[in-house]
């Protein structure tokens, strides 16, 4: 088992790594820039190292001072948490070359599963159900316009160096195509320094359903039931909730075998995440997977009493996967609580902290780094908190965190707690009856006066 874990991330995230490090008498090392040196992680940690100064690209991006760090340190493995260097496959190679063992997936997996058509062609020969489309990269326009006619109108043009939704166009008719065709590779090329597209049949308004699952080093993989992240704004999860509202036992076994067999097909090693989209009608495709720990992994952990964290430690570490695969009993909800303005297109709202009360209570669950006198940088993501609420059915889930959000009070900055409260209240989210396309016409109601 490692002696020292270096946990190559900031906010919630390095606090829930450490968190379960020190539960497995495992030492850590915080790594942090010069914004965060009054940041939780840095206190909680038995060491900590600055790497350099504010800009991500100065610090928690920056390779060879995290290995540096590691190396000063004696750290035997490292955390990378979601985000920055998390799906970095130079990272993962380089700390395999250093010794150093990446709590993640091996560089050539990283790399298998980022080329977003390729993860498709995979998942295609794997027997994994995927949405119609072209068969890997579009050569050029010709074979773009023949192509969408072949799959029929309307269709959606997708970046293959992408995720999140850049460089991705619908398409409605021919006569639109070219312009599509011609700006998602421009978007493409400026977000990743790569223009290949592929094509799919546009699936109208689906859910996006995604399977967490666990494979170990001898090729097994078992799954740990879904997470419904639907509501999104600009590509942003929102909230997520599991078991899906969209869920029937039938389609979670189907979309359960299918993530693992998606995972045992390429020896799949850790946690990863299979997303779906999921039409109307309950037809599911594969999407993209996923080859890190997420944001919204507490939901599921909540729901089966599972640490996964402490799994990607023991699977690292060589240790087999106990094989079971996981039905919710109960029902968890997370609200991504951001230093946000609701009221002004959620636009950031860095700055101190000057009061918190944090809620509690029983089925209350507050992953966060902020504390009362904290200074949220204005340098990283503005997500500052992650309230998780779980109860024996999805009303009381509703109901727990409705009252969780009327204790949550954050001071001094904006935050997404108003936009939560209201949703908790909106029929549609209520009656579990929504898509990806819930938030194209959200409009905040007016803040009651005082
Ligand atoms: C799609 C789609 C409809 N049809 N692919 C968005 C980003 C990336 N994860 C893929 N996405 C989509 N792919 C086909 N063939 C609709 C979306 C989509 C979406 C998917 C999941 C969650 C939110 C979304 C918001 C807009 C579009």
């Amino acid at each position: 088992m490692f002696k020292k874990i270096l946990v190559a991330n900031r906010g919630e995230i390095a606090l829930r790594v450490i968190r379960t490090c020190k539960e497995m008498g495992i030492k850590t090392v915080a790594v942090y820039s010069k914004a965060d040196e009054e940041s939780l992680h840095v206190r909680f940690a038995d060491e900590a190292v600055c790497i350099g100064p504010a800009p991500s690209s100065e610090s928690y991006l920056k390779i060879s001072n995290i290995i540096s760090a590691a190396e000063i340190t004696n750290a035997d493995a490292i955390h990378p948490g979601y985000g920055f260097l998390s799906e970095n496959a130079k990272f993962s190679k380089i700390c395999e070359e250093h010794d150093i063992k990446f709590i993640g997936a091996s560089a050539e997996m990283i790399e298998k599963m980022g080329d977003k058509a390729t993860a498709k062609a995979t998942m295609n020969e794997a027997g994994v159900p995927c949405v119609p489309g072209s068969e890997g990269i579009i050569e050029d326009f010709e074979e773009c316009k023949k192509l969408a006619l072949e799959v029929g109108y309307p269709v959606m043009l997708k970046a293959s160096a992408g995720g999140g939704g850049k460089g991705m166009r619908a398409v409605w008719n021919e006569e639109d195509l070219e312009e599509a065709w011609n700006s998602a590779r421009q978007e493409s090329k400026a977000a990743f320094g790569n223009d290949d597209m592929y094509m799919e049949k546009l699936i109208e308004e689906p859910r996006h359903i995604e399977i967490q699952i666990v494979g170990d080093s001898s090729g097994k993989a078992c799954h740990l039931s879904e997470r419904d992240c639907s509501i999104q704004r600009r590509h942003q999860k929102l909230t997520e909730e599991t078991p899906s509202p969209f869920m029937t036992k039938k389609l979670r076994n189907d979309m359960g075998m299918a993530a693992v067999k998606a995972a045992e097909y390429i020896k799949y090693e850790g946690a990863g995440t299979v997303e779906f989209l999921v039409d109307k009608n309950r037809n599911f495709y594969f999407m993209e997977m996923n080859t890190r720990i997420q944001v919204e992994h507490p939901i599921t952990e909540q729901v089966i009493d599972f640490d996964l964290i402490r799994e990607q430690i023991l699977v690292a570490a060589g240790v087999p996967i106990s094989g079971k695969h996981y039905t919710p009993n109960l029902h968890s909800i997370e609200c991504r609580i951001n230093a946000e303005d609701p009221y002004n297109n959620f636009r950031p709202s860095p700055g101190r902290i000057t009061t918190l009360h944090a809620p509690g209570g029983h089925g209350v669950r507050l992953d966060t780094h902020v504390y009362a006198g904290y200074v949220i940088p204005p340098n990283y993501d503005s997500m500052i908190a992650k309230l998780i609420t779980t109860a024996q059915t999805r009303d009381e889930a509703i109901n727990k965190m409705k009252r969780a959000l009327d204790e949550f009070v954050i001071e001094g900055v904006k935050t997404t707690i108003p936009f939560h409260r209201q949703l908790m209240d909106h029929p549609d989210y209520v009656a579990g009856n929504y898509t990806t396309a819930f938030m194209d016409d959200w409009e905040m109601m007016e803040p009651e006066e005082d």
